[in-house]
């Protein structure tokens, strides 16, 4: 790209979720004498007696976890939504401005390694294929049920994105209605289809793999890009080669693909700032909605607040809360920075 939008101040566009980012490509070198968090990284044993995601120990109600060998899923003890919930709506005087719907659904947690101390960055890709086929079952699963439409699988990596546990888990919210990321992708998606005819993100990809400069890791069946729009420092987006709307339209081999190329990306995160590094991530899948999705294209979101070192993070506050998410460092020169790190 033109040195310009390498280092003047600008806005991005985010077709997919229909925003605008500014990019600050001359503010790196700020002072900070802000907020530093604690950088000592915990000695983790293989088994804690005091986890409640640990094989054989005892969880929140009572319920003892199986001596599981590879994943184990299970109700989430403290679930924020409900399968048998009355259903009601509510508009007060048809105003539009109270307005409230009730909401069923389902949350399990997904244990992805009965060892304590392991991570999607330092499990083999081997051992990361069951966790693939684990979401896949658990898509298919829930996405049957006639009262869920969306299904959202995420993980929560490290105490400061709020995860409870180091035991590699991550979490799966089957609802009854589309959340509000994926409501605002399905509609740009679906625009630009019956616009273009074609899926937004696979020109997008094909933009992406001409440019070359975004792109962190590649394989047979997946690309990893800092995407044109990134908003978290080292913000990424891993997508599929084929134009593929959920797990259930992937290959073996691009399921093998997706395990490997999880543990590349994640074990190199771990290098930036050689630290383990916290992240929240999920996939976006196509709506379970009964309907076809021609225009959505599945993929993942790794959004880590990491921002100069293991202590100093990226906060969304003022202009980001209140104007426009703000990022400083391009997403160009953090794509460097990660495919740098994991070719070491
Ligand atoms: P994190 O992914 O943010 O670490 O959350 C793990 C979930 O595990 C959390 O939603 C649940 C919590 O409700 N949990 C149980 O289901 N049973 C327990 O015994 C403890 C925690
Ligand atoms: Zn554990």
């Amino acid at each position: 790209m033109e040195s310009l939008w390498l280092e003047s101040p600008h806005r991005r566009w985010n077709p997919l979720k229909g925003e605008w980012v500014v990019v600050s490509p001359h503010r790196t070198q700020r002072p900070w004498q802000g907020q530093t968090e604690d950088a000592s990284v915990p000695v983790i044993p293989e088994y804690d007696p005091k986890c409640y995601l640990c094989p054989g120990n005892t969880r929140a109600n009572g319920e003892v976890t199986p001596k599981y060998e590879s994943t184990f899923v299970f109700p989430n003890d403290f679930a924020a939504l409900k399968p048998d919930v009355q259903e009601a709506t509510l508009d007060v005087e048809q105003a539009g401005l109270l307005r409230a719907t009730t909401e069923r659904g389902i949350c399990r947690v997904l244990c992805f390694h009965p060892r304590h101390d392991l991570t999607l960055a330092t499990m083999t890709p081997a051992q990361i294929a069951p966790v693939v086929e684990m979401w896949s079952e658990q898509v298919a699963e829930l996405g049957a049920r006639p009262e869920i439409q969306y299904v959202q699988v995420f993980e929560n990596r490290g105490s400061m994105m709020g995860a409870s546990n180091p035991h590699p888990h991550g979490q799966l919210w089957a609802t009854e209605h589309i959340p509000n990321e994926p409501l605002a992708e399905l509609k740009a998606q679906r625009a630009y289809f019956e616009a273009q005819g074609k899926p937004l993100l696979n020109d997008y990809l094909t933009l992406e793999l001409k440019q070359k400069e975004r792109v962190v890791v590649e394989n047979d069946g997946w690309v990893v890009v800092v995407p044109f729009w990134a908003v978290w420092p080292f913000e990424t987006l891993l997508l599929p080669r084929r134009a593929v709307g959920s797990f259930s339209d992937l290959t073996v081999a691009e399921k093998e693909q997706l395990a490997e190329i999880l543990h590349l990306l994640t074990a190199g995160y771990n290098r930036v700032f050689d630290t383990p590094f916290p992240y929240s991530m999920g996939f976006h899948i196509a709506p379970v909605d009964g309907e076809e999705h021609p225009e959505w294209v599945m993929h993942a979101h790794f959004y880590p607040p990491l921002l100069r070192s293991a202590t100093v993070r990226k906060f969304m506050v003022g202009f980001e809360l209140l104007g426009s998410p703000q990022r400083d460092i391009t997403p160009e020169s953090a794509a460097e920075t990660l495919r740098r790190v994991i070719a070491r």
